[in-house]
């Protein structure tokens, strides 16, 4: 790939790479047009290809072909990921149609469920991305801000329990979600055929300036008694309060992440901390007061460091309350206490409140895809054309079919087991609660598999669990193929996260409630000793439980010290 040479002003530049492409870009155009026409080139320049992130579309290679390819002097089989916004993950049956069908026309014939709450295409080619993105727009959906360094899918509470608190919810993910898209007109001009702008000097981003923000910026809503976002893992997190049905107002809480680099101890993952409470028509004045600290002060010299959490954690919570209450030209109220977080299970049928009832459907690693006698891709094209539901995207790669009648259910079930689909009913919780990142082939940070391994790493943990009576224990294994944490793996039970090929770190002790990470306690298990690791903390577990604690709650209680006294028998040097 050709990276433009850099300007003498460039070299006297503390700040990152990344930060000189946004500046010179006017405002996210950069050369993209000219990359799309030309035909002789499979890929992106450089420069362009960070700014594309933004665009919602990511330079990819295919790394399964890579070292082959290589040998024989052939350059890497470039191909792209993009990646939809969808706040709150809720869809309308005549969207989910429409993305179904780019699968096949723009793709490699699957969707991906993101646990963020939306779609992924991969093995997109160049001279596909314009009909792709032209058609997902004409399909009221765009993929616009998605990546890069702006605001994020904005979460949201997937439970399509019919109620004005989930009203409220979904109302309020959607206001964020539209107030903090960027304004430039790059994103028409390029994808839906827009009118050029001039550079005329003229700042088309009041919020974002011409650098947008130092790093990306991820928001997502919760309250108390619905936390399926994991909502303290995002940088801002909105936990919404109710008295019944009445919203209150909502405690903002600040500076959560997990992206970190294995044994570099000044990155790490870090939960948000409660910052201020806001009433409710001052919520997204308080939100936008919260960015624009980020914006003036996160570290743009080094994007190992310039998520808010280290401004929170480096700055402190003080001083980013004052600094939010001086943008925002008003005070705010410290959090109001809050009752435990809650995590409802989704998956199955259950009533809706209105008479209704919706369904939720494990989706693997979010694949939504035809693999053999498993024809999950046409199972669900043909259900939702059928019958016409609301389609809700969940933050645990899952997806919930909502307004079906009574007399839906049994042809909607027979519909899915003609093609195979396993219902919640068929699985044990380990195996509804795991979640797996892409990794290879597509991703270029992974360092091991992980969707690709989810299936027998989880038949593996099954088979220990059912032998200690714990097969119904409600487990939450998270898988990576590097510790960025896309799976969030340092917010469930265990975590697996990608060391080298075939191996994996091994974090226990997280809480399923989202409220506990966990920590490192095996650096290096081979992926066939995963299974065999755990065997002596399982029958602990079942031995030595409190009450009904979870396993997770059980690690941490025990603590690192003690669980690897349990584990020494079966390790090898290597591992630890
Ligand atoms: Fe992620 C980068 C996939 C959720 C932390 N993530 C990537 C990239 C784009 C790789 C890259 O930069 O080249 C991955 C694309 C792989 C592929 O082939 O599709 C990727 N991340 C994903 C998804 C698809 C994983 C999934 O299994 O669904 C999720 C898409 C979410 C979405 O719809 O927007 C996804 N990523 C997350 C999460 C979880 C979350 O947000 O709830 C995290 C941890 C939370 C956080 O942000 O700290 C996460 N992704 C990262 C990081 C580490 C950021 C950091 O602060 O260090 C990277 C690397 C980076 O940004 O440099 C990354
Ligand atoms: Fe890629 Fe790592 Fe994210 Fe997995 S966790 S998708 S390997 S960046």
């Amino acid at each position: 790939m050709t990276l433009l040479p850099r300007s003498p002003a460039a070299k006297t530049d503390p700040r990152s790479e990344v930060e000189r492409i946004k500046e010179a870009s006017h405002f996210l155009r950069g050369t993209i047009v000219a990359g799309l026409t030309d035909a002789d080139q499979v890929q992106f320049g450089e420069d362009d290809a960070n700014l594309l992130k933004l665009h919602g579309v990511y330079q990819q290679y295919d790394r399964d072909t890579a070292t082959e390819r290589k040998q024989k002097g052939i350059d890497r089989d470039f191909q792209f990921m993009t990646r939809l916004r969808i706040a709150g993950g809720r869809l309308t049956a005549a969207q989910y149609l429409s993305c179904d069908g780019f699968a096949d026309r723009f793709g490699n014939g699957t969707l991906r469920i993101t646990t963020r709450q939306t779609f992924q295409y991969h093995g997109v080619l160049k001279g596909a991305l314009k009909g792709l993105l032209g058609a997902i727009n004409a399909a009221t959906l765009t993929t616009f801000a998605t990546c890069g360094d702006v605001v994020r899918n904005v979460m949201a509470p997937p439970t399509p329990v019919r109620s004005p608190v989930y009203d409220t919810l979904n109302q309020i993910a959607r206001t964020l979600s539209a107030r903090f898209l960027p304004q430039t007109g790059a994103y028409a001009e390029i994808w839906v055929d827009g009118v050029p702008v001039p550079d005329d000097g003229h700042n088309e981003e009041p919020l974002y300036d011409a650098t947008y923000l130092p790093r990306k910026f991820k928001i997502g809503l919760a309250t108390p008694d619905d936390n399926s976002t994991d909502v303290l893992t995002n940088d801002l997190a909105v936990i919404a309060l109710f008295d019944g049905n009445r919203f209150l107002g909502a405690n903002l809480a600040v500076g959560g992440g997990l992206g970190l680099t294995h044994n570099k101890a000044k990155t790490y993952a870090r939960l948000a901390s409660p910052l201020l409470f806001v009433e409710p028509e001052a919520l997204g004045d308080a939100i936008e007061a919260v960015i624009k600290v980020q914006r003036d002060h996160g570290d743009r010299r080094d994007r190992k460091h310039a998520r808010l959490k280290y401004l929170v954690a480096e700055k402190g919570l003080a001083w980013i309350k004052s600094e939010t209450e001086r943008h925002a030209g008003r005070s705010y109220d410290a959090p109001r206490p809050m009752a435990r977080f809650r995590v409802p299970d989704l998956l199955g049928w259950q009533a809706q409140g209105d008479g209704r009832w919706f369904l939720g459907v494990p989706v693997p690693s979010g694949r939504i895809a035809n693999q053999g006698e498993r024809r999950l891709r046409t199972a669900l094209r043909l259900l939702v054309n059928q019958f016409q539901p609301g389609v809700v995207l969940t933050p645990t790669q899952d997806i919930l079919f909502t307004d079906l009648a009574e007399a839906d259910r049994a042809p909607l079930e027979a519909l899915l087991r003609e093609h195979g689909v396993a219902l919640a009913q068929d699985l044990a919780p380990v195996q509804r609660w795991g979640m797996a990142c892409p990794a290879l082939p597509t991703c270029g940070l992974a360092l091991t598999e992980a969707e690709r391994v989810r299936e027998p790493i989880l038949d593996g943990i099954l088979e220990r669990l059912t032998a200690h009576g714990l097969e119904h224990e409600a487990i939450s294994v998270r898988i990576t193929g590097c510790p960025n944490g896309c799976a969030r793996p340092y917010a469930g039970d265990i975590g697996l996260i990608g060391r080298m090929a075939g191996t994996y770190a091994l974090y226990l002790g997280g809480n399923f409630e989202g409220t506990r990470l966990s920590t490192c306690l095996l650096d290096k298990v081979a992926e066939h000793d995963i299974p065999r690791v755990l065997e002596p903390l399982l029958r602990d577990f079942a031995e030595h439980r409190q009450g009904i604690e979870s396993f997770g709650d059980y690690c941490s209680r025990l603590g690192n010290r003690h669980l690897a006294e349990l584990v020494a028998d079966s390790l090898s040097p290597a591992m630890i």
